[in-house]
């Protein structure tokens, strides 16, 4: 599948989502919608970066969680792998963190449940024009990254995944032409830079409103980082890897949605 489909299913699925959001519980008069589509240039990042500082993403009261959060993009993988691993509520799992690392290893949802957690109740906004609240527990990103040792050079977190976005995934069984469609697809992957990385509010969450994180929300492991847009939060996470350059990821802007066309940065 050429790029230019790719980017036209992208649009059909944001109709999709649009006609959805009456039945979801959540806001969609959200105004960060436009921004997200310009392209910020090296210098807008430096300086939303420099203005920001290590500011947090506004908390919400327990009241304040929407009583539906819409579930959005992949939100169901087909990969057999993760079939199987979600067949067995996700015990054969473990994260992968490697790359420009003093110590690459695995962790398994055990070993990352036992760290000290943090919840937080944030807002997330999506491009479509839709925001949800909800509360998310995981393990802070920079305590995986303070004992695998980040090396100097290191400057992104690129998150894998196991979902293939753009594939006609509506019937069940999913027919063998989805299938062999999905085989030629890229994995969906995502980055953010290491400063976004070690926010104390961004976290490997495996729990979403008090329960084990769903599979439509990114089970077993989502990320989340709450400065920054809704396509930033990457789900179905299987390895995280640690990079100089996003050049030789994907086709090199970074992430699924930055290579059709989003700005890399995504804040809010
Ligand atoms: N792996 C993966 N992560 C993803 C996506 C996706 O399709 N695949 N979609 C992104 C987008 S555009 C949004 S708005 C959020 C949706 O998260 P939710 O399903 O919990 O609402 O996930 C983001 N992370
Ligand atoms: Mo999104």
């Amino acid at each position: 599948m050429t790029r230019t489909t790719r980017l036209a299913l992208g649009r059909r699925h944001f109709l999709l989502g649009a006609a959805s959001l009456a039945l979801s519980g959540c806001d969609e008069t959200n105004p960060v919608a436009a921004r997200a589509l310009q392209s910020a240039s090296d210098l807008t990042y430096k300086v939303q970066r420099a203005l920001r500082g290590d500011k947090l993403a506004p908390e919400y009261p327990r009241t304040a969680i929407s009583a539906a959060f819409k579930a959005n993009g992949s939100i169901d993988p087909k990969d057999p792998a993760y079939r199987q691993l979600a067949a067995n509520g996700f015990a054969g799992f473990t994260l992968a963190v490697d790359g420009l690392v003093e110590h690459p290893r695995g962790f398994t949802l055990d070993e990352l449940r036992a760290f000290p957690a943090r919840t937080q109740i944030t807002r997330h906004d999506c491009v479509e024009g839709w925001s949800c609240i909800g509360e998310w527990t995981g393990v802070p990103l920079k305590t995986v990254l303070d004992i695998v040792g980040v090396k100097p050079e290191a400057r992104y977190v690129v998150f894998h995944c196991f979902d293939r976005y753009d594939t006609d995934y509506s019937t069940d069984p999913v027919s063998a032409e989805a299938l062999a469609d999905a085989a030629d697809q890229p994995t969906f992957y995502g980055s953010i830079g290491l400063d976004d990385a070690v926010h104390p509010q961004t976290i490997l969450a495996y729990a979403m409103n008090g329960e084990t994180l769903p599979v439509a929300h990114g089970a077993p492991l989502r990320v989340r980082v709450e400065r920054l847009l809704g396509y930033k939060m990457t789900k179905y996470i299987r390895r995280v890897e640690l990079v100089s350059d996003l050049a030789a990821i994907g086709e090199g802007k970074g992430g699924y949605w930055e290579d059709n066309g989003y700005d890399w940065y995504g804040g809010i």
